[in-house]
């Protein structure tokens, strides 16, 4: 009994320390996705209003997040943050795959410059875009199943680095909608940003 709490605790703390994602029992939920969605009308960027808790992501600030499509036409999602300890700004590109058909908005996303002591390089997260009206708000959503548990994350996304109240009551009507737990959500810090941040 005590063995097996605390096997589950470790296994529940490696899930979170290999991929940065809130660990619960259970598996995924059942969530409302867009089934009309466009993916050109969602490019440009967008700002990280808030996230789910997550332990790699806490010295984060400055978040965002540009999706653009090559010559290839592939979607490509540029994410730069600042560390809040360092100072130090860096970039991420990930590689954007549509789960099903076009028009869906569960989509895939793969981080292959992660350092590869990071288990996530090794798999394409889902991004599921649960609710977007292009010009102010976007909330996602990505969750992994892994046997009993599951990893969870989720982020409101806007295209001002101050959204308006009434913009992010929107994307709270959004995750209120799809049952998801407010109660893990941190606010991410876009203050005192270099300007192209
Ligand atoms: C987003 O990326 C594209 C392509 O690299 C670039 O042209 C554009 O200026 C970027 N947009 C922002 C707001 O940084
Ligand atoms: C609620 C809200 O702020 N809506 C805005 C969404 O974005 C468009 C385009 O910038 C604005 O016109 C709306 O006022």
């Amino acid at each position: 009994m005590h063995a097996a709490l605390a096997s589950g605790l470790i296994f529940t703390a490696f899930l979170h320390f290999c991929f940065g994602q809130v660990p619960f029992l259970g598996p995924c939920p059942e969530m409302h996705t867009m089934s009309d969605f466009e993916t050109n009308k969602y490019l440009g960027k967008w700002y990280e209003a808030e996230r789910y808790f997550s332990v790699f992501e806490f010295a984060g600030k400055c978040v965002s997040a540009n999706y653009t499509v090559g010559e290839d036409g592939r979607l490509t999602i540029t994410n730069k943050q600042t560390s809040s300890l360092t100072g130090i700004q860096s970039t991420m590109e990930g590689e954007v795959r549509l789960e099903e058909r076009m028009d869906s908005s569960k989509l895939n996303v793969r981080f292959p410059s992660l350092p590869v002591w990071h288990l996530a390089v090794l798999i394409d997260a889902p991004y599921w875009i649960l609710e977007t009206d292009y010009e102010n708000y976007s909330v996602v959503w990505s969750c992994t199943n892994f046997g009993l548990f599951s990893t969870r994350n989720a982020w409101i996304l806007t295209r001002a680095r101050y959204p308006t109240l009434e913009v992010m009551e929107q994307a709270y009507g959004v995750i209120d909608r799809n049952a998801i737990s407010r109660a893990y959500f941190i606010r991410t810090d876009q203050n005192n940003c270099p300007e192209k941040y």
